[in-house]
């Protein structure tokens, strides 16, 4: 049998019409190798539409605050958190009174001596490396390392209502004047060779979110250029953004604008698909 066989969009159709009609993937799997599909293809067959599928339909689903009835605070775990601020699109909600100072102070004090200049995830390799678009010093911490972090996981799992188990280590970043972190975005970006060795951990991010430690004086935002929106970086509280597909449709590009006066400190949590092990 030929080994170069084609997904064509009848493929698709049928592939759409098995999951549509409640087979599960693994029968449709099956069916598809009976009738002569190479099991690779026939994976990447169902990968690909069902997945494509899923974007059409608005992506997986997502960390989501309750804040339908457009409450002014949220009692979450042992904490009220102030609801300042939200856009439907990109989805934006900015938070008020999440961490109390002590916690900010804790934090920074715990990441101070394991600082190192910031890297990135190597796109190419699915490694890390150093990133010039990055000039802050960072660290992370392991998920549920102390009291302290335990106690804040659980409070962002309550306000997002995710499980805990999908965020990564709380990320710790510390700005000086000149330093910044130029607009990206913190999904993987599904076109390099690297990403499919960094999915195979938790899936996709989707969902982040940036608490503020330290305020500088001047600058220091969390800007979405796609929308124009600049997120004040006030101590205690936070920016939380969703994306349902790995897209730039989702306008969630951002980035942390220049200090120009002061010192920034932030503690970043970015939340998976699936759990983070
Ligand atoms: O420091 C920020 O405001 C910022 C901006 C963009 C942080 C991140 N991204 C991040 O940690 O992903
Ligand atoms: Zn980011």
């Amino acid at each position: 049998m030929s080994t170069h066989q084609t997904i064509t969009p009848e493929l698709r159709q049928w592939i759409l019409e098995q999951a549509q009609a409640g087979y599960q993937p693994e029968a449709v799997l099956k069916s598809m190798v009976a009738s002569g599909w190479s099991e690779d293809v026939a994976i990447a067959a169902m990968e690909s539409t069902l997945q494509g599928h899923l974007q059409a339909q608005g992506g997986v689903p997502v960390p989501t605050p309750a804040i339908d009835d457009s409450p002014l605070y949220l009692d979450v775990a042992d904490r009220r958190v102030h609801v300042l601020q939200v856009m439907a699109q990109p989805r934006v909600v900015v938070f008020g009174n999440l961490l109390s100072d002590d916690e900010c102070d804790a934090l920074i004090e715990a990441a101070r001596p394991r600082l190192a200049r910031s890297l990135t995830v190597a796109v190419k390799t699915g490694g890390e490396e150093l990133n010039d678009d990055r000039t802050s010093n960072g660290m992370f911490f392991q998920r549920g390392e102390t009291e302290l972090i335990q106690r804040i996981e659980a409070r962002i799992a309550a306000l997002v209502n995710w499980p805990l188990e999908n965020g990564e280590g709380l990320q710790v970043l510390h700005y000086r004047p000149g330093t910044e972190y130029k607009p990206h975005y913190d999904y993987f970006d599904p076109n390099e060779p690297g990403t499919p060795t960094i999915l195979k951990r938790g899936g996709q991010r989707v969902a982040t979110l940036v608490m503020y430690l330290g305020e500088p004086e001047k600058g220091g935002g969390t800007t979405f250029p796609d929308v124009k929106l600049e997120v004040a970086p006030k101590r205690g509280n936070a920016v939380f953004f969703s994306y349902n597909r790995a897209d730039p449709s989702t306008q969630t590009l951002h980035g942390g604008a220049p200090v120009i006066a002061g010192e920034k400190w932030i503690a970043t949590k970015w939340l998976r698909e699936r759990r983070f092990e």
